[in-house]
């Protein structure tokens, strides 16, 4: 009984232990909390493929009064996610949480900051999922061990320009039925300086996930041997 009940309060932390994107690094220096972002009003999840929300979390449509940060081409930028307004005293993201990191691209038609990021704009440039199947390692893991960071390196074949950067963590430990799993986003506004020529490939978010796609709707307690990721292949530049 008693195990239950701890059990049971094991399973409520876990599904209240949310978390948001909260710092950018460029090229290894932090650009302070909250600054180039799009910042959701809480840090619940978004659990619904087909919302808008899913492009760039809650009233995450425009960026009207956030900075844009300027980076150079080829730039290494580095995400960090917090359950709360703090960077120590707990996990990062939750040890419960396990599942992908993805991180995508969209050039922005005018601003950063009044690009919706609506249609087909999105170019996938980094995705980690199941690490280790013999382990069950998850890329959240890696975030959690990495006090909430993991970093992306900008193709430097991408046009100059302005840009939301969209990173997304999948959490998974709920989405062995739909709606389930938990999509944590945070996008930043970012303004490539040099940059090249590329045209890379590109998906609409929301429109490219599924509710039956098996990266979203997955039992990952079920000894699982391979992940994929839902979104299609990275670019690599
Ligand atoms: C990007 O920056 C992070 C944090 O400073 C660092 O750990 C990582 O090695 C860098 N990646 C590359 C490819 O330089
Ligand atoms: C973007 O970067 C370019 C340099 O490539 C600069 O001239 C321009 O002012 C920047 N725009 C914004 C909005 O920061
Ligand atoms: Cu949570």
């Amino acid at each position: 009984m008693k195990a239950a009940i701890i059990s049971a309060l094991a399973l409520a932390a876990v599904a209240n232990a949310h978390f948001t994107m909260q710092y950018i690094w460029v090229n290894g220096a932090d650009q302070g909390q909250n600054t180039d972002l799009r910042v959701p009003p809480n840090n619940n999840p978004v659990t619904d493929v087909t919302s808008t929300d899913l492009t760039c979390n809650v009233n995450g449509l425009s960026g009207a009064g956030v900075n844009t940060a300027t980076i150079p081409a080829g730039a290494n930028i580095t995400f960090e996610w917090h359950q709360h307004a703090q960077r120590t005293g707990e996990d990062a993201i939750s040890g419960g949480h396990k599942g992908p990191v993805q991180v995508y691209i969209a050039k922005a038609s005018s601003t950063a900051a009044s690009f919706n990021g609506q249609g087909t704009v999105w170019t996938k440039i980094y995705s980690s999922g199941l690490i280790n199947p013999t382990s069950q390692q998850w890329a959240t893991d890696i975030v959690n061990a990495n006090g909430g960071k993991h970093s992306v390196v900008i193709p430097s074949s991408l046009p100059a320009g302005q840009y939301l950067l969209r990173a997304e963590i999948i959490a998974l430990h709920v989405a062995q039925s739909y709606p389930g799993a938990q999509f944590y986003i945070g996008c930043a506004q970012v303004n490539i300086s040099g940059g090249g020529s590329a045209n890379p490939p590109k998906i609409a978010i929301p429109g490219a996930y599924k509710s039956s796609d098996p990266g979203i709707t997955v039992n990952i307690y079920n000894n699982l041997k391979s992940y994929t990721a839902p979104g299609g292949a990275v670019w690599s530049g």
